[in-house]
Order: C-alpha cells, then structure tokens, then sequence
C-alpha cells in the first residue's frame, strides 16, 4: 500500500546535550543539564553529557551514517550555551557555536539531507536558571528566548524547518514535579524540598507557551517572507484505551489523559485557552493568558510536531484530585479490567509499543485541531536487557526493526484511510546516546554506540530497515 505522500520526509532524530559532549569546546557555556548531572544520585551511573557520542567532533561521521542508511532529513537541536555562553539578551554571542552549526547545516544540505532543527531540547542555560530562576521567570525567559532565537533565524538562514521546544511536558512535569529531570525541582517522589509541585509545572509550562509564542512572532515578522519556512512547537503524547471499555467515566478519562499532556500545550497554541478539564481541576494553580501572551500563543503553529512512543489503559479515580496531581485524576496502566497487557516490555518503565494507539492518537488529534499538517518528530524504542547483550547481539536488534515496521504502517494507515496530513517522520534516535536520568544504560539507537572504545557507530539491524520500509509506502507520483 503506497499510502504517503510522494515528498514526505523521514529520517532521525537527535538532541545537542545527549549526542554532542564536548561541553568545554569553544566557548560553550554550562546548561541546566551539566548542572544536574553533577548532582549526587540523579543519573543512573553517576555519568553526564561530557562525551556522550562525541558528535560535536565527528559531524562527517555523522551525516555520513545518515546519507548510508537513505535519510532525507536529519532532526538536531543547538545547544543555546554554545550560541549564548550566559544565555541573555545582553550576554555576549559566540561566533564560534554559530560557525559550528552553520558549517553543519551546510554539510547537511550538501549531502542531500533537509535539517530540521530543534532551537530548544532542554539544555537551557544554567545562567539564566542562576541569574533568575530561568524557565519560572514570566517575564525574562520568554524575552530571553525570543533574543537566542532571532540570533538563530539570522544566522542559519537555509534552516527551512523550525522548532521552538521540544516537549514542554517533560520540562515541565521532570523538571517541576518528579524532579527527575534538570532542573531537578519538585516536591513529589525526590521528596525534594526545592520547589512547589502544585504550582511549578504549571508556570514552567506557561511561560514555555508565552517564549515559543514570541519566537513564533519574531520568525513570521522577520523572517518568514525572506525565509519561506516554517515553524512550530514539539509535544509528546500517549495513545490511551479505556480500562473498562463499558465504563463512561473510563472512556472520559481517556480524553482528559490527552488534554492534561498534550492539550495542555495543544489547545493554547490552536485555540487560546487551557483545556476545560485542566482549568476545573487546576483553577487558579493554572495561570491564565493575558491578552498579550494569548495573541502571542494562538495560532502559533505553521505544522505540529509529534513525539510518541506508547500507549497506557486508563482508569478513572474516584474522590478528590490529590493538589499534586498533574494526569487529570486517573491511573495509567499496562493491563486492563480483563487482564490484556498493552504491550511487551522494554528498558523504559514507562515505554509498552502498541502501534494501533498510533493510528488512533493521530486521528484524535487531527480532529481537534482541524487536521494540521503534522511531522512525527520522534518515535521509537529501547530494548529490555539490550545494554547486557554482546555487540554482535545488540546489532540484531529485531524487536525494534518489528517496532518501527508496525509504527510506521499505522502511521501510514492513518494518512492513507483517515486524512490525517502527515508529512515526515523521525525515528528516535539515530544514535545510542544520554538518555537523560537513565545515562547510558537505555539505548535508543538505530546506531550501537560502543562507549569503551572511542564512540565507535556501528548501524544495527534496524538502522537499516527504514529505507525499504518508506520505499514501499511513500507514493512515486
Ligand atoms: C523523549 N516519559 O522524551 C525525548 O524527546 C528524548 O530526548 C528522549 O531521549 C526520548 O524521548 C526517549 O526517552 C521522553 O517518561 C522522556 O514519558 C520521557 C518520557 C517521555 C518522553
């Protein structure tokens, strides 16, 4: 079934702070990560981003792997720090993260190979988390933000595809509320005395709508006419199913799940308010838009970008919210009322594939926000035990070939019989790399990254299972 349309674009998927290292190179500054890792207990293994796979040094090697397995377009972000040591509108700008970057675009596009790039994946940067408590400051993060991303549009003028942030959610709920993630607030689990986690996630969330809002502005009235490209956010999102598929409150649930991840940051940048849901359960912990930041925020996205990985069943809680709660009072689980398992296991607790949820997750949101034209700008998976198989093993890596075929044709299903306008794909990731509180013990790759041995790249299996896969399903026409 040839079901996509003939230039849709696919490819991989990377992140400047787990792929780079080289965080001292260049007059690179310190982001909230390089803190955070530094912080006893909070990366499996103690590691940081230091080395991590060394890509800032081997960029040929890199676009070399991408042009070897068929990409057409390769996702990357910049890391702010390189760009803004300090990271402020009146700090000093580093020509030298700028040529970095330029020279890479350059070698990207001189390959054949269309950048898609990320001005934000979480590294904010450590000195405006010092100098004002970064992404929790209203009024200074958005103002700083729209500064690093005019200087960003300027400088990489043959970028034609844009992304403000990657995944408000997690910045919002690991940064705020587990704590799990830089920087490292939240009262919950960590029992960490930093922070309100019935309060931060929700202005960290606000004020990451309101900054993306002023790029958005900045980029349409500068740039854009010149440009001609276009831009928008990145939101992750499960798929969900019912619990109790007779239950109504199961059922409604289900929705509420969607609106307090994705819609959370969806219906701002589609509609202009936070979903119903959110504002009953939430009130006042919930900020609202002034007129300002609502006609900043509406409106905001020339395409939407879609991270997914898996899916939950969901079931609804009785009783009162608890005031910390951030999944719109339900339970997410792995079985059902009648004891079917969602999906197999990987090396992330929270990750179970279930491909059908693809498909119906891409039609849920088509219909809300009117069939937007949408890239998938992450989807794929780690394996269980992948990390402590021998490398001639971890190259076979068939479950994720298997992921990625049943992905994909869902993903393909969805454009060819229910309208849904999706125009790209990037499997995560083209590298095994920092998995963020995991280290390096999760993989994600479509590439063995062999860590004792120079960073060495060694395409597994499923690297290679993409191309065929896409000629078989995008339309020659
Ligand atoms: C994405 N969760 O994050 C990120 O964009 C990547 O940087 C990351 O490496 C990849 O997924 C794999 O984890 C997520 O806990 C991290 O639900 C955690 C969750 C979801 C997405």
């Amino acid at each position: 079934m040839a079901a996509l349309p003939s230039d849709f674009q696919w490819g991989f998927a990377t992140a400047s702070y787990q792929i780079e290292g080289a965080v001292d190179k260049d007059g690179r500054g310190p982001s909230v990560w390089d803190t955070f890792c530094k912080l006893p207990g909070k990366i499996a293994g103690g590691v940081s981003g230091d080395v991590a796979c060394d890509s800032y040094n081997r960029t040929a090697e890199d676009i070399a792997l991408l042009k070897s397995v068929g990409a057409t377009a390769y996702r990357f972000s910049l890391s702010w720090t390189r760009i803004i040591p300090v990271g402020g509108r009146g700090d000093p700008i580093n020509q030298a993260g700028i040529d970095h970057y330029a020279k890479f675009i350059d070698d990207l596009l001189a390959n054949g190979i269309t950048p898609f790039l990320t001005l934000s994946h979480w590294d904010v940067p450590d000195g405006l988390e010092k100098r004002y408590g970064g992404v929790l400051n209203r009024t200074e993060f958005p103002l700083d933000f729209e500064h690093f991303a005019r200087v960003c549009f300027k400088a990489f003028p043959k970028v034609k595809h844009w992304v403000t942030f990657n995944e408000p959610w997690c910045t919002s709920i690991h940064g705020y509320w587990s704590g799990q993630f830089a920087p490292g607030r939240g009262s919950n689990r960590e029992k960490n005395p930093e922070g309100d986690s019935t309060t931060e996630p929700w202005i960290a969330g606000h004020n990451l709508l309101v900054a993306h809002g002023r790029a958005v502005k900045v980029y349409r009235e500068e740039f854009k006419p010149t440009n001609g490209g276009e831009i928008g956010i990145v939101l992750n999102g499960d798929a969900v199913f019912p619990w109790d598929a007779t239950d109504p409150e199961d059922v409604a649930a289900c929705d509420r799940k969607i609106e307090f991840s994705i819609c959370w940051f969806g219906d701002p940048v589609y509609f202009g308010e936070y979903p119903a849901s959110m504002r009953k359960q939430l009130g006042d912990r919930l900020p609202t838009f002034t007129p300002e930041e609502k006609a900043l925020v509406q409106g905001s996205n020339d395409f939407y970008g879609m991270n997914h990985y898996c899916a939950n069943y969901i079931k609804h809680r009785t009783g009162e919210p608890e005031p910390d709660d951030h999944m719109g009072h339900l339970e997410a689980l792995f079985y059902n009322k009648r004891g079917d398992c969602i999906g197999k296991e990987t090396q992330s607790t929270w990750l179970r594939p279930c491909a059908p949820g693809f498909r119906d997750l891409l039609v849920w949101l088509s219909k809300r926000y009117n069939y937007p034209k949408i890239f998938v700008t992450e989807n794929g998976t780690s394996i269980k035990g992948e990390n402590d198989l021998p490398k001639e093993q971890i190259l076979e890596d068939d479950f994720r070939v298997q992921y990625f075929d049943d992905y994909v044709k869902a993903m393909a299903t969805a454009s060819a019989l229910d309208g849904v306008n999706v125009r790209g794909y990037f499997a995560w990731s083209l590298l095994d790399n920092f998995e963020w509180a995991e280290g390096y013990e999760t993989r994600f790759g479509v590439t063995y990254v062999d860590y004792e041995n120079g960073q060495t790249r060694y395409p597994k299996k499923s690297a290679k299972s993409l191309k065929p896969l896409f000629d078989s399903l995008i339309r020659k026409d």
